[in-house]
């Protein structure tokens, strides 16, 4: 991407996705995929773009807040095959037949990915991908026609991010077909934004880490502006990965949002109550740094300035002295029924508090002077604390992860949580190295037992992963 790339302006080698020749590991599934395309198109892709998941190991529902967190990239993945066409569309296939082919021209993206009839459909995801591409690649650059073929094995609707990984494999696609340069960092920046496009207010971990995750180091994301710091992990931790077996899907309901609102609500309201410009304020993070108090003098402010009481519409009004209409411009509010009510405290308090316990398991890593086995026990200490907050103020767990977590614990890990946003999805563990295989296999033998699926089927249900290379490019030369 860096050599022949219009995109007129200096990246650091370092900050460029990656092109690569495809390595025995990924080969069987390119050509599987390649099949596939082939099958559907009549011709050969002419490259591959490949976008990971990514588990979260703590900071949850704190970045759309401005807070750092602290996510890894997974082996799981997003593939795409792509080709130019010089027909004027964008077609899309997917190898798992429940996604149906699809095909539309550029000019009705937008159209296609706001048509309110279909719901959040897979395709709406990669065309999100596209717009984004489209707001940034100058009109007379865009290929006229491209072909696509995804092949996915993320879990979707489950808290690992398979939506991001589709949405940045589509910006990623769009902008190497039309050798488009963007740096990883805008990449990430520009996914982010696109995403939007489905209705969700994310807060951008998910592209993050999408493209700038690296092997053998979690990250430390930090937003306003976008870094992405190494967080070496004791050499004895290993995190496994387990699902509930409840799905949710973010964009079908109102809760993911609901948070986003509240969140902003309660940094709106802090303001007004201290005096300061409520209308500029539209994060957690924005309230702290205009008060200049740290995080635990903000939890602190969250209990005497915010009541425990959901708070209604009405309220919420009388406390900014605004009416209905401006507060609809100000605060993510307008998809909401007149009766929707809003927990502020709860909500705050697990960002504020939530945002400590991610510094606090940054530091643990970089301490020298502690015993690993001691590190693995504040870690999973951090972890288990972040999910109880999840699951009693943030209230964005479910009965299924609950038990999970419960199980995780008995069975000897030394913390776990959800990960991704919740009501269903995945866990995460943290496990001694040596425990591992004897861990894996007493929480699947408790998922068999609870499940009408055979043992094989729950293979992919539990399993132990570690940090993984973010988006990837991979060439065809090797392939045909
Ligand atoms: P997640 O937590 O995995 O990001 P979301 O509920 O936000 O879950 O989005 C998941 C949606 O992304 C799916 O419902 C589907 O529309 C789309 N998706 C995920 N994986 C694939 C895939 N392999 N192929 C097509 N679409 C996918
Ligand atoms: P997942 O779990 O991938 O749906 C969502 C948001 C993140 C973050 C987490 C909660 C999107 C695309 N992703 O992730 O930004 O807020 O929830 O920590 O909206």
């Amino acid at each position: 991407m860096s050599h022949q790339a219009k995109g007129a302006h200096d990246v650091e080698a370092d900050d460029l996705v990656p092109i690569l020749t495809p390595t025995t590991d990924i080969l069987p599934r390119l050509k599987t995929l390649a099949v596939h395309f082939a099958s559907k198109y009549n011709v050969e892709p002419s490259f591959f773009a490949r976008v990971p998941g990514r588990v979260n190991l703590i900071g949850e529902h704190i970045d759309y807040c401005g807070y750092a967190v602290c996510p890894m990239a997974i082996e799981q993945d997003i593939l795409v095959a792509v080709a130019s066409s010089k027909y004027n569309d964008i077609y899309l296939t997917n190898i798992d037949p429940k996604y149906k082919d699809f095909q539309c021209s550029f000019e009705n993206v937008g159209s296609c990915i706001s048509d309110s009839e279909s719901g959040p459909a897979w395709y709406k995801y990669f065309l999100c991908g596209v717009k984004g591409a489209l707001e940034v690649i100058p009109t007379e650059s865009i290929p006229t026609g491209i072909l696509i073929a995804v092949w996915g094995n993320i879990p979707p609707n489950s808290g690992l991010s398979s939506s991001s990984a589709l949405v940045s494999a589509a910006l990623l696609s769009i902008a190497h077909a039309n050798q488009h340069q963007l740096s990883k960092h805008e990449l990430a920046t520009i996914s982010a934004r696109a995403e939007r496009h489905i209705g969700t207010q994310g807060g951008g971990m998910d592209q993050a880490i999408a493209f700038l995750g690296k092997a053998g180091s979690a990250k430390l994301i930090e937003f306003n502006p976008l870094r992405a710091t190494d967080v070496r992990l004791p050499k004895n931790a290993v995190f496994v990965i387990a699902h509930s077996q409840a799905y949710h899907n973010k964009a079908s309901t109102t809760d993911f949002n609901l948070r986003v609102a509240e969140c902003r609500l309660a940094a709106q309201i802090i303001a007004k109550k201290r005096n300061k410009d409520w209308e500029h304020i539209q994060k957690l993070i924005d309230i702290q740094e205009k008060l200049a108090f740290d995080l635990d003098e903000m939890v602190t402010v969250v209990m005497s300035d915010l009541h425990e009481q959901p708070y209604t519409l009405d309220e919420i009004c009388e406390s900014l002295d605004t009416d209905y209409e401006r507060l609809k411009k100000m605060s993510l509010i307008s998809s909401f029924n007149i009766s929707q009510t809003f927990k502020l405290q709860q909500r705050a308090l697990h960002v504020f508090q939530e945002a400590s316990r991610v510094l606090a398991f940054q530091r643990i890593n970089e301490e020298s002077g502690i015993m690993e086995l001691e590190k693995l026990q504040h870690l999973g200490s951090l972890m288990s604390k972040s999910h109880a907050s999840l699951h009693k103020l943030y209230e964005c767990s479910h009965p299924s992860v609950d038990l999970l977590v419960e199980r995780a614990v008995h069975r000897g890990a030394y913390g776990a949580r959800l990960t991704g946003a919740g009501w269903g999805g995945c866990i995460v563990a943290i496990i001694d190295k040596t425990e591992v295989q004897q861990f894996v296999d007493a929480l699947r033998t408790d998922l068999c037992r609870n499940s009408t699926k055979h043992r094989a089927e729950l293979k992919d249900m539990v399993f132990p992963t570690e940090p993984n290379q973010g988006a990837v490019i991979y060439t065809v030369s090797t392939l045909f």
